[in-house]
């Protein structure tokens, strides 16, 4: 039962992940439709705009950012490097901190090429979309570490990773769903990264509707814990969050590619209290 072993959930999850394949997550999930940055309703461009708008309030700021769970991706920071001095990305698996190394190290050899969601988010930010190249710098220095994590640890990152007083934004994004085998899980690993975040901290948490699996490689079924609106935003309130924003997104059609069964996006916007 649950309570009595949470570890053990855990530990089948990660051995799951074992097999996760960035290159194939990476073409599944950020190359058209999912990433179609000429079509109006495609995912991708739905988060980015989600994020820009999010950081464009004008009421998160501060000095360090945190990814939490960042994968092999880097969209989730793009609108973030503009006000943050200092991001640190962070995530479970080897390859995909490798993966992220590669495009910081500018030396080629990455399996995706970022240059199309760098010119979108220049373009919301209201400059050139020639302009990629300045963001890719900013990108560049202020990414200050790429750390491993562990959302089920009660303290997720090594102890002296973050100043004492915490992060001042965190964001997550298709993490904690995807890592957590049920939502008793979910809702704890929630609260440990909220111990990240000093309060008063933003959390800008994206993550999947109702999805029960998704394929992180050619035949490698890794299972989701499905989560509806109500539950996200009941686990917030009982980690110490108070919501400011909910959006949600409905997968078309068109965007159902048989990589998984997600059927809608959350994005919160909340801050810890
Ligand atoms: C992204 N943030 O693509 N502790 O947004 C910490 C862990 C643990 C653990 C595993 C999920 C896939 C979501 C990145 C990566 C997110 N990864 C790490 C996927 C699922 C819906 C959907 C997806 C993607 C693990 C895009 C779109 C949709 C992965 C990360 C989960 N289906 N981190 N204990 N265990 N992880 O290494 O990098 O979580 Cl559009 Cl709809």
């Amino acid at each position: 039962m649950e309570g009595e072993a949470p570890q053990r959930g855990a530990a089948a999850m990660a051995a799951c992940y074992q097999r996760f394949d960035p290159a194939a997550y990476l073409q599944y999930n950020y190359t058209p439709p999912r990433a179609d940055f000429q079509r109006g309703d495609s995912i991708v461009p739905w988060k980015l705009g989600c994020l820009h708008r999010a950081f464009r309030d004008g009421d998160v700021s501060g000095d360090l950012l945190v990814d939490v769970g960042s994968g092999p991706t880097l969209y989730q920071v793009l609108s973030a490097c503009e006000l943050f001095n200092k991001v640190i990305l962070t995530d479970f698996l080897e390859v995909n901190r490798k993966e992220l190394k590669l495009w910081l190290q500018d030396d080629g050899g990455c399996k995706l090429d970022w240059t199309p969601y760098l010119q979108h988010v220049c373009a919301l930010e209201g400059r050139r979309p020639s302009e990629w190249t300045q963001k890719a710098a900013r990108l560049r220095q202020v990414v200050t570490d790429i750390l491993p994590i562990d959302v089920h640890r009660p303290q997720p990152l090594a102890h002296d990773a973050l100043p004492s007083a915490g992060a001042d934004c965190l964001v997550s994004s298709f993490c904690l769903e995807a890592a957590s085998p049920d939502l008793a899980s979910f809702s704890r690993a929630l609260g440990h990264i909220g111990g990240l975040l000093r309060p008063g901290g933003h959390l800008l948490l994206i993550g999947a509707l109702e999805e029960s699996y998704y394929f992180g490689g050619p035949g490698v079924r890794i299972p989701v814990v499905p989560v509806n609106e109500a539950q996200v935003c009941d686990s917030l309130k009982q980690n110490g969050f108070t919501l400011i924003r909910l959006e949600v997104y409905t997968l078309p059609q068109a965007m159902r590619v048989g990589v998984d069964d997600v059927t809608g996006v959350f994005f919160a916007k909340a801050r810890k209290n």
